[in-house]
């Protein structure tokens, strides 16, 4: 096997991915809503839709849209699109401080089995730097930033997924070929990214996304699993066989198959 083709990077996306965050910014976004006083209130069904829009500004804007038909983007407007985000933005963090969300399973049992390896780890996301730190600083402690070799997010790619920006400034940073990395996502926009910069990509779908379509995805399983925990089940391929916990010479020989076939 070529070292060029050799799983030796995990991409990561955060949002769904590291974990289920959606439905904390999900009450975000009301709770901005409400302190900015307008008079808009998201449920989850409607929240399941607007998710196709990635980004917070971006989702406020497109909604925006959707409820006055005669919306123009003008400086004042996205001002206060701004304001309402920086809201937001510290509602979530507010929210989030005030437990300590779970990674999702397998998470950092899989990270600390790429660091032991030396392989390289980073983010690959669409959200606010703030809201990385306020997830991972409890889990991975306050010098969480030394895990990932780069971390690229709202602030570097302002072309959010599923353009690709994000996931090419990953592989400039690393230097490494796309065919050594191995995404994971919990989206169609994610998938749709990575797929893009031409990085093969696993899929966790969650309660929020499990309805898109992953066509394209190296496998989609429901998680990475942990010892003595629910194990992951395959949803693409479809199986009802138990499979393990998914480890890094599953995510090897997963990643293999796919180059196999696809290079
Ligand atoms: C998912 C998103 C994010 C969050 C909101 O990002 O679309 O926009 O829902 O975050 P990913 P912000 O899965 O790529 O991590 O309000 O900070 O934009
Ligand atoms: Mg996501």
């Amino acid at each position: 096997m070529s070292v060029k083709n050799q799983l030796s990077a995990l991409i990561f996306d955060v949002d769904g991915t590291l974990a289920d965050t959606e439905s904390v910014h999900l009450q975000a976004f009301n709770h901005a809503f409400a302190q900015a006083g307008v008079a808009w209130r998201w449920d989850e069904e409607n929240y399941l839709k607007l998710l196709a829009v990635s980004g917070g500004k971006e989702r406020i804007m497109h909604y925006w849209r959707e409820v006055d038909e005669k919306f123009v983007a003008t400086e004042d407007k996205i001002k206060f699109i701004n304001h309402i985000h920086a809201l937001k933005t510290k509602a979530y963090e507010d929210l989030m401080q005030s437990g300590v969300l779970p990674l999702r399973s397998g998470i950092l049992r899989i990270i600390r089995e790429a660091q032991a390896k030396n392989w390289v780890l980073a983010i690959a996301t669409t959200t606010t730097p703030a809201n990385i730190d306020v997830l991972l600083r409890p889990h991975l402690g306050a010098n969480w930033k030394q895990v990932f070799r780069f971390i690229g997010d709202a602030e570097t790619a302002p072309f959010k997924k599923p353009n690709p920006q994000v996931y090419l400034q990953v592989l400039d940073a690393i230097a490494l070929e796309p065919t050594q990395c191995l995404a994971f996502e919990d989206s169609y926009n994610g998938l749709t990214a990575a797929l893009s910069a031409g990085i093969p990509t696993l899929i966790t779908p969650t309660a929020f996304t499990a309805g898109q379509d992953f066509s394209g995805a190296v496998e989609v399983v429901s998680g990475l699993g942990e010892f003595g925990q629910a194990l992951p089940q395959r949803i693409r391929p479809e199986s009802h066989d138990t499979i393990d916990v998914v480890d890094l010479p599953v995510l090897q020989f997963w990643h293999q198959r796919y180059i196999n076939q696809f290079f």
